[in-house]
Order: structure tokens, then sequence, then C-alpha cells
């Protein structure tokens, strides 16, 4: 009865299965944690904080979005473009098995307690060098899995010359794009400085210029997980209430924003940082207040595509509209709540970039509480309600009754423990309270009386994180409920692929034109970085020093 093609389908398996084997043991890292910051836990000696930390960054913000990502797009792309055809489907896998032995690579580095760097690996601290191999690895593999996608949409436009692409297929592109130029960063100063000096090639590290290079990469890294969360919103959750998207150029706007503004900002992750002349960090500043643009775009067509479809339905008033929604379905409630935690999310980004609020919270725990509610909810949430019918459309079993009570039950917890425990993070931030360390109280009694309030508490932090491991526990039985036990669907109870109308008749063919919208994001990134860098290699103290984990 599955109407997805074999080979497409067996793609997208493999990418979600190992995503989700990444969530288990990343979110179990993360139980850990709270425990060891509340001095309730000591880890054995083979173990410590730092590689524990390590391994949870790594394996949920990186590992698990990533090949879920992967899983979508290839999904989604083979629903609204046709099925793949062998070229696309054979550079896939290779893409998927490059991008798997880089994983494979770092996780047993860090494993084995020779790259505890966190994944931010900022020098002079230093990991054993297959971890950078591993890492370029990872890299490349995403690249050949974006480039086979974006193959696969060359050969439909080269059919369909003049039509402007399906919306999801467009996302797909601009999220590719915004995904390669954002890791030059990050390959250029892994191939160039980390893998030199960590097999001893080279004797020092421009620590800066390392920085510096990572967070060229680090910021736009963000939209890369927020961008396929944001393809949900504006083509799934539009069908999935039974409404249609609210305005096809708007989407595809906000997209092309991303792509401009995304890279040419991270320097707000170094507004502290000695070494960027203040110019340039307010200049990128500014740059970060326009790639918010595109965000609150999303928000009023998120809130318009909602209004809409509740007066279609009969909701009266002002607010009448609400209650018309499914709320009962499980997969838009997920996506809703995910979408309610962006509001302080997004707020609080906007507080992190105002250059001398960032005084106040930069590495602090306040920046935990903010990822948190950023990738961890909004994106994470959203991916967990993408799984509820993904999986089945794949596997073509049922997502049953006692499923979708499971996944309530799922979010539900999800919700509450980010809420007890992001709140607790900002809250501790604000008090001072370092992050990146294990340690909390200053080594002093009266220290810890700081963070003795009811929200403003290690134990509040601890009790959201357990509760947020039976949520990822229950969530892993959902999945192999879906994939393996669950009843076959017949073609009544056969889950589709939702996607949404798109009127696209009176969008400008020029939002299409993508050589225009690489051009400007390469000039405003010459603008931002050029002279900036080029002080940053010529100025740079001699780097000498490495940390060895
Ligand atoms: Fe951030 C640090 C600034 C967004 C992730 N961020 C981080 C780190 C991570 C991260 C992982 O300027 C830590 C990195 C590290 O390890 O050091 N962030 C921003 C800004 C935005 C932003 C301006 N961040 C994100 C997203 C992330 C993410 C998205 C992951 C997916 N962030 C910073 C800064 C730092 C930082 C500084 C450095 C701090 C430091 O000093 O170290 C913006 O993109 C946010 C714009 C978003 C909005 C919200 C729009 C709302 C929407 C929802 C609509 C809701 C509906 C539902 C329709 C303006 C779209 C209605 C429901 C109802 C109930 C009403
Ligand atoms: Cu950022």
């Amino acid at each position: 009865m599955n109407t997805v093609p074999k080979g497409d389908r067996r793609l997208a398996l493999s990418n979600l299965g190992f995503a989700y084997a990444a969530f288990l043991i990343g979110t179990l890292c993360g139980l850990l944690q709270v425990f060891i910051r509340n001095d309730a836990l000591t880890l054995p000696s083979w173990l410590d904080y730092y590689q524990v930390l390590t391994a949870h960054g790594l394996l949920l913000a990186i590992v698990f979005t990533t090949f879920f990502i992967f899983a979508f797009f290839q999904s989604g792309m083979s629903r609204t473009l046709g099925a793949f055809g062998p070229r696309v489907l054979l550079w896939n896998w290779i893409g998927f098995w490059v991008t798997s032995i880089g994983t494979l690579l770092v996780v047993v580095m860090v494993i084995s307690g020779q790259a505890s760097v966190l994944y931010t690996f900022y020098a002079p601290l230093q990991a054993h060098g297959l971890f950078y191999v591993g890492l370029a690895l990872f890299v490349i593999g995403t690249w050949i899995q974006g480039f086979a996608l974006v193959g696969h949409y060359i050969v439909w436009r080269k059919q369909n010359k003049g039509e402007l692409s399906p919306l999801f297929a467009f996302m797909t592109v601009a999220t590719v794009i915004l995904w390669v130029i954002a890791c030059l960063g990050v390959v250029a100063t892994v191939l160039f400085q980390f893998i030199p000096w960590a097999f001893g090639w080279t004797e020092g590290i421009n620590v800066e210029l390392s920085r510096s290079l990572f967070w060229y990469f680090g910021h736009p890294l963000v939209y890369f997980w927020l961008l396929p969360a944001y393809m949900a919103w504006y083509v799934v959750v539009p069908k999935i209430i039974g409404g249609r998207v609210f305005s096809d150029s708007l989407a595809r706007l906000s997209f092309v924003l991303f792509i401009l503004f995304s890279i040419p900002v991270g320097f707000h992750h170094q507004l502290t940082e000695p070494g960027i002349a203040s110019f340039w960090k307010f200049l990128q500043t500014v740059l970060t207040f326009m790639v918010i643009i595109p965000s609150l775009m999303t928000a009023f067509s998120m809130f318009a595509t909602f209004e809409l479809r509740g007066r279609e339905l009969g909701g009266k008033g002002l607010f009448g509209w609400v209650t018309k929604l499914p709320w009962r379905d499980v997969r838009f409630t997920s996506i809703f709540i995910a979408m309610a935690f962006f509001i302080p999310g997004g707020a609080g980004g906007i507080i992190n970039a105002s250059f001398q609020m960032n005084e106040v919270i930069h590495n602090t725990l306040w920046v935990v509480g903010h990822f948190h509610i950023t990738v961890g909810t909004p994106v994470a949430m959203t991916f967990f309600g993408l799984t509820f019918w993904l999986i089945p459309h794949l596997t073509g079993r049922r997502f049953t009754k006692t499923l979708q009570k499971l996944a309530f039950l799922q979010i539900g917890t999800w919700s509450v423990g980010m809420l007890l425990m992001s709140t607790a993070q900002h809250l501790l931030g604000l008090l001072g309270a370092p992050r990146r360390t294990a340690y909390t109280g200053y080594a002093h009694e009266d220290a810890q009386a700081w963070f003795e309030g009811v929200l403003s508490n290690h134990v509040t932090m601890a009790v959201g994180g357990s509760i947020l491991f039976l949520s990822a526990v229950l969530l892993i039985f959902i999945v192999v409920q879906l994939w393996w036990l669950a009843p076959k669907a017949d073609e009544s109870t056969f889950m589709q692929f939702p996607i949404a109308e798109s009127d696209a008749s009176s969008t400008p063919k020029f939002l299409e034109n993508w050589k225009i919208w690489i051009g400007i994001a390469f000039i405003l990134i010459a603008l931002a970085y050029t002279i900036p860098l080029s002080d940053i290699i010529q100025h740079a103290p001699p780097g000498s020093g490495r940390f060895q984990t």
C-alpha cells in the first residue's frame, strides 16, 4: 500500500535511524549533566563532565538535527518533485555513508576521552587529530547529500522550464545553499588550522582566527536547524489544519533573507572578545537585527494562517478562531507549542544580540536556557511533531489512537520539563551562574545562597532535566512502535506527507534566481569579515599553547 518509492524510503529511514540513536544517547548525557551540576552525582573515573557535555552537545545539536533534517528533505523532495533517479539516490547514499563515518569517528574520539572540547572546540583546547578528521568528513558528507538534492531539483527545473519550483523544494534548496556557504568557515579552520596543529605539523594556532571562523559557521548553523522547522510551519502545518499557505511570496522572501543575513553576524558570539574592533562588532550586531526580520515575518504568517482557517471554520470575535483549530491532532498541537516556545526564545536572542546586554548574560547559564528554548524546543519539538507521521509514512504503519495519546503525553512532558529547566537556567544565568563548567557554587557556602530561589535553583533544573529524559524515552518507545510494531496501514489509514497548497501565481520569478542571492550574500560577508579577519591574521600574538584533554 505504501506509495513512497522503496529506494527513497530506505534512504530517509536510514537517516532517521541514525538521528534517533543519537537522540537517545544525547539525552542520557543531558540527564547526567544536570545531576553533576546539582552535586548529586559523581561520575566514575573514566568519564568526566566535559566529555559528557561534549557528547550531549554534539549528539543532539549536530547529529540528531542533521540526520533528521536530511530524512525530512529527502522524503519531502521525493514527494514534491517525484521519485529520485538512480544517480540522485546513489549520491545521497554516498553522502549518507560519509556523514555517518565522520560521525562515528567523532563519537569514538569523544567516548575514548580524547576530545572533551565541547561542540565549539575552542583552541587552544586540543582534541585528538582524528576528531577533526571526523568533523571534516561529517561536513563533506552533508554537502554530498545536499548537492544530490540540488541535482534532483535541477532535473525538475529543466523539465519544467519557466516555472517556480514547489515551495518545499525551493526551501530545501535555500537551506542547502545557506548550509554550504556557512560550512566554508568551519572547513577552513578545521583543514588549515586544527588538523595541521593537532597532528603536530604546525607549532601554534591563531586562536582568535579559529574562533571567528567557527562563529562564521556557528551562527548560520542555528538557522540550518531552524529553517527545516520553518518549512514544517509554512508547508506542513497549514495542510494539517486544512488551510493553505498564507502567502507564497512572503514565505520565499523570508528564506531568501535568511541566505543574505544569517552569515555575516558571527561576531555576536564574540562581543566580549578582544582582538576585534568595536566597529566590526557593531556592524555585525546591526546585521543580526536584520536577520530577526524573516522570523518576525514567519510569526506574522503563522498567525494569519491560523486566524484565516479558524474563521473559515466559524470562529467569531477577536479570538474565537483559536478554539476552532484541531487541538486534538497531535501533529498540529506539538508544532503549535513549539512555535509558542520560540516567542521567549527569539526575544532572548534579541537580548543576547544587544551589544551591552550581552555583557550581562555572556557565558552564563542564561545562554544555555536560550538555546534550550530555540533549538531544544521550537526545533526539536517540531521534529517530534513531524516524526509522528513521517515514520508511519515511510514504514506504512498506523499511528494508532493509543500512540497518539502517548504522543500527547510525550510533548506535554517535554514542554513542562523544558519550561522548568530553561526558566531555572535563565534566572541562574542572571544571578551569575557560569556555563561550560561543572562547578557552580564558587566553592563557598554563602555563594550558594544566591541560587536557592524556587526557580533559580539547580534542583529545579535537575527536576526539569529528569522529566525531559523520561519524555525522551517515551519518544523512543513511540518511534520503535511506529517503525516495527504498530499495525500496517490500509488505503484509508496510510499517513500521507502533508503538503499545503501554495498559490505561486503572483510570486515574482526573481525570487528563485539563486545567483542574485548568493552574490549579495557574498558581498555582505566580504563587507562584514574581510577587514577584521585580515587584522586578526596580521596582528595575532604567536599562538603556542595547547591544552590536551
Ligand atoms: Fe541564539 C547564542 C542571538 C535565534 C541557538 N543561540 C546561541 C547559542 C545557541 C543558539 C545554540 O546575539 C549558544 C552558542 C554557544 O554555544 O555559545 N539567537 C540570537 C538571535 C536570534 C537567535 C538574535 N539561537 C536562535 C535560534 C537558535 C539559536 C533560532 C537555534 C535553533 N544567540 C544569539 C546571541 C548569542 C546566541 C547573541 C550569543 C550569546 C553569548 O553571549 O554567548 C534570532 O534569530 C531570534 C529571532 C526570533 C524571533 C521569534 C519569532 C517568533 C516566532 C514564533 C511565532 C509563534 C506562533 C505561535 C505563531 C523574533 C516565529 C503563537 C502562540 C501563542 C501562544 C501566542
Ligand atoms: Cu548566533
